[in-house]
């Protein structure tokens, strides 16, 4: 059988074998949110023919308001982890705080932990562009058989044994990474398989892309405004192409495998930027590297920051690794100045 012919489940088999002291959780856990993306991609796919877009007419913490799907995407994600007792602990962007989940025999004894993002990009449902689910696994670090506390979700992103995402676009895709590798599987929605249609993805030796939300231009820090003047200027391989879909799974997907960074910088108006750091810019950053780029805040390695809250934001630099230290050049001579 070719590589392209494999299907997640036997790709995920073969992974197994190779990690020989993994007892198969991690495993039944990938395959947990196999299943959960199928049935969020079946509503996804149909949103514009029934009543579930719109706000459900609650917000989250972050003071947003929550699209209908991104409720349903919740709730389907919270309750195939729970039905395949595997985590002990879940966090996600549309819950104020943590859960604390109890094994079938009723006792914490799982070792998982997963935060996520439900259904990134939700604003643009309405409108019918592409959207993403975001996770991020970690190992709990709190003793087994106590309920889990923040101490097992505040850690740094170079702890996490996997992290991926969904991204529900043309066709549905599932990409992700245990540590050694990011392995992309497109879903053939006739028979409900993914099949691995992108093995071992890695960013282009170089790029051309940059992906920011130029509206906000104003508000950047000095050091981007002077990397986007950059980009745009005529020297050398220059201007490159400007590309911002507003759905961090999409534009974050078209750069690793075109080529390209995006930006999402602290502003005058909101000094962290707008990326959390938990369940969107550590999975992300942990994939980027993995796939030979580079995640930064435009400074520091993103997978080295000490998280200290559970919905905290971080300025968020990722793509490319010479286009990330370009940018990260321009950060810091502004800073000197
Ligand atoms: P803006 C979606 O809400 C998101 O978190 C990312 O997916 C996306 O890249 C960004 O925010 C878009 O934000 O401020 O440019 O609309």
């Amino acid at each position: 059988m070719t590589e392209h012919n494999k299907t997640l489940g036997e790709f995920i088999i073969n992974k197994q074998a190779e990690f020989k002291y993994s007892s198969g959780e991690l495993s039944r856990l990938i395959n947990s949110i196999r299943l959960a993306g199928k049935i969020v991609n079946h509503e996804v796919n149909k949103a514009g023919l029934v009543d579930i877009l719109g706000a459900a007419g609650g917000e989250n913490i972050q003071g947003e308001t929550q699209q209908k799907l991104d409720v349903y995407a919740n709730e389907v994600f919270i309750k195939t982890l729970i039905n395949r007792e595997i985590v002990c602990g879940i966090a996600s962007e549309e819950e104020d705080d943590f859960i604390s989940i109890k094994g079938g025999n009723n006792k914490n004894d799982n070792k998982y932990v997963v935060l996520m993002d439900p259904l990134d990009g939700s604003s643009n449902i309405d409108v019918n562009v592409s959207v993403g689910t975001i996770f991020s696994i970690y190992r709990r670090v709190t003793p087994s058989g106590t309920p889990v506390t923040l101490e097992d979700f505040l850690q740094p992103g170079n702890q996490q044994v996997a992290a991926g995402y969904i991204v529900y676009g043309t066709s549905t895709m599932i990409v992700y990474s245990t540590g050694h590798g990011v392995n992309g599987f497109t879903l053939n929605p006739a028979i409900g398989t993914y099949y691995l249609s992108h093995p071992n993805m890695k960013f282009p030796a170089s790029g051309n892309i940059y992906s920011v939300n130029e509206g906000n231009y104003i508000h950047f820090p000095q050091g981007v405004k002077d990397y986007i003047k950059y980009c745009q200027s005529e020297e050398e391989d220059r201007p490159y192409t400007s590309r911002y879909i507003g759905s961090l799974v999409s534009d974050f997907h078209r750069n690793m495998i075109k080529g390209g960074i995006y930006i999402y910088p602290n502003t005058s108006k909101n000094r962290d930027g707008k990326l959390r750091l938990l369940y969107e810019c550590n999975p992300m950053a942990f994939l980027a590297e993995r796939a030979g780029g580079k995640a930064s805040n435009g400074f520091k390695r993103i997978l080295e920051i000490k998280p200290t809250e559970l919905h905290q934001r971080v300025p968020f630099f990722c793509g490319n690794k010479e286009m990330v230290e370009k940018a990260e050049e321009f950060m810091k001579k502004a800073e000197k100045e």
